[in-house]
């Protein structure tokens, strides 16, 4: 048994260790770079967070594994849904997003019903457009596309070259809308890559534009007048959405719209008519949730449904918050039953993962839903970070009043939001939601990864491609959770990876049989021996090193 003082040494010890490993890869970096990033790599500590730097330039030169804000609008948030034509207006390369890259996966209900998600649509700007401006190729690009498909609407975003020549795409949408009529609603999202640090300048653009553009615009209510929720900054990556839709119609839960997984149009123009806003990514949509609130009176609560545990708790709020003895009771019945498959998966697999080290570096929430899976795996999570998250994704949204607003920020539309004079409808009286608040259920809350994680654990913001490499020739993980950038790299140091944003090819990883999935998924990547056999082509030939004259 280890003693309180053992286990205090064992804490310091780790908290030296783990400053050491801050100093030798800081040292590394020139001066400016070195005391730049230090402020990005802290050691976690849920009693006391210390302040972490994010959300903050990238230096250039250090290979990052963020994206550009037109990916995080474009790819992320108006992505996956299904019958908006989404028109990227730039140059093709750009066209990439414009694909089906990030495996979000759509379900039309039938085969009438639109899906264009695996189509690109792309102005192909040449030369000319750049010189002579682009505006006139992108109306005929918006009719060409009406011609083909009459979709119910077209959004056009910008690449770079636009914002740097000037296109005006809000005032081609607006003009398009009246030129083509019959009820279509075309608008422009200024997202160009460069527009903010990261793609969560996107993001940010994105949940404006859907504010704005389509979000109550349909008030008629359909389906269940009981328990009627949203699901926002679920993205449906492996199918993960329609697991949670599974859960959802087993539990009598009325799903009115998921910002923005298998989704509709008239899902985001009716979003309004539900009751309760669930908040999956607090990175990517947070600003969605607020804005809703102030408008239509609809409170939000951050939920968490990676990790089987994690799903029980999220219904069992969605349960508490209605009130209700009927679903109260619905939702016991099926966590009851859903949990006797994932417990017989997880005991077995438990005894061959426990006390296995996992590092995670991805986007801006999964880092740290992610730990609650290998959490039910009986693994460690040793390092972790986020590409782009802000300082309230670390830390909490207790932080938000302090953190500065710096010029790349003020980049991004600031929209005001006030009560919709005639929708406006406090869900709960304030008595309510005291007595709710008062049995622990919080609201517009979100406690950050920093809290999850083990004092000392290393926490870094916008992970280089070298502290990757020292993280991983220190600590030897077992597991290694990132993007595709990183994968091979790893993989060729002996270290499984698996890719957190497209789950490789599987998926779904959330509710409850998404972590079967998962539990299964890791079990074959950190028990096979195979890993250990790989050597790197640097670990048996000479190679040449150089340094840095600065
Ligand atoms: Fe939210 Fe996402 Fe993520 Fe994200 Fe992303 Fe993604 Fe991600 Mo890749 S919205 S922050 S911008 S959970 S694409 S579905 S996996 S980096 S952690």
């Amino acid at each position: 048994m280890v003693n309180e003082t053992d286990r205090t040494m064992q804490t310091e010890e780790l908290i030296a260790e783990l400053q050491d490993f801050r100093s030798e890869v800081i040292t590394k970096y020139p001066k400016k770079v070195a005391k730049k990033r230090e402020k990005s790599i802290v050691l976690s500590d849920a009693d006391n967070p210390p302040q972490i730097q994010a959300n903050v330039r990238t230096i250039p030169g250090i290979i990052t594994q963020r994206g550009c804000t037109y990916a995080g609008c474009k790819g992320v948030v108006l992505g996956p849904t299904r019958d908006i034509v989404n028109i990227t207006h730039g140059p093709i390369g750009c066209g990439f997003y414009s694909w089906l890259t990030r495996r979000n996966q759509t379900k039309p209900e039938n085969d009438t019903q639109e899906n264009f998600i695996t189509y690109c649509f792309s102005t192909d700007m040449q030369d000319s457009n750049i010189v002579f401006g682009g505006e006139e190729k992108l109306k005929q690009a918006i009719r060409e596309a009406y011609e083909l498909f009459h979709p119910k609407a077209i959004a056009v975003f910008s690449t770079c070259p636009v914002g740097l020549i000037g296109d005006d795409v809000h005032r081609v949408s607006r003009q398009m809308k009246e030129e083509i009529g019959n009820g279509i609603n075309i608008f422009g999202f200024s997202c160009e890559g460069y527009r903010g640090v990261s793609q969560s300048a996107g993001h940010h653009i994105a949940n404006n534009g859907l504010f704005k553009n389509l979000i109550g615009r349909d008030d008629e209510v359909r389906g269940s007048l009981k328990y009627r929720v949203n699901l926002l900054g679920e993205y449906n990556i492996g199918g993960d959405a329609f697991e949670l839709e599974r859960v959802f119609e087993k539990c009598s839960i009325h799903l009115i719209s998921t910002f923005s997984g298998n989704s509709t149009v008239q899902g985001f123009e009716n979003a309004h008519t539900a009751d309760l806003n669930m908040v999956m990514c607090h990175r990517s949509i947070n600003y969605v949730a607020e804005m809703m609130e102030t408008a239509f009176g609809i409170p939000w609560i951050k939920v968490q449904p990676i990790g089987a545990n994690s799903t029980a708790k999220m219904l069992r709020k969605i349960a508490q918050y209605f009130g209700e003895q009927e679903l109260i009771d619905r939702v016991e019945e099926v966590i009851a039953e859903e949990m006797k498959e994932v417990e017989a998966v997880r005991q077995k697999i438990h005894a061959k993962t426990k006390g296995k080290k996992a590092m995670l570096f991805v986007g801006g929430s999964r880092a740290h839903h992610y730990q609650d899976l290998f959490e039910e795996l009986g693994m460690v999570t040793v390092a972790a970070g986020y590409e782009f998250g802000h300082r309230d994704d670390y830390e909490g949204r207790r932080v938000i009043p302090t953190i500065q607003i710096d010029a790349d920020s003020r980049n991004i539309e600031e929209i005001t939001v006030s009560k919709d004079e005639t929708r406006y409808q406090p869900r709960k009286s304030e008595d309510e939601m005291k007595k709710l608040e008062a049995e622990g259920m919080e609201f517009n809350e979100y406690h950050g990864l920093m809290e999850q994680m083990e004092k000392g654990a290393l926490v870094i913001d916008d992970l280089s491609h070298y502290e990757m490499e020292k993280l991983i020739e220190r600590y030897k993980p077992d597991v290694f959770c990132a993007g595709i950038k990183e994968k091979f790299v790893v993989q060729k140091m002996g270290i499984p990876l698996k890719q957190l944003h497209n789950y490789d090819s599987g998926g779904p990883y959330a509710g409850f049989k998404g972590a079967i999935n998962f539990y299964k998924d890791i079990e074959q990547m950190v028990c096979a021996a195979i890993w250990q056999e790989i050597k790197a082509p640097w670990e048996s030939e000479a190679y040449v090193e150089a340094q840095f004259a600065y």
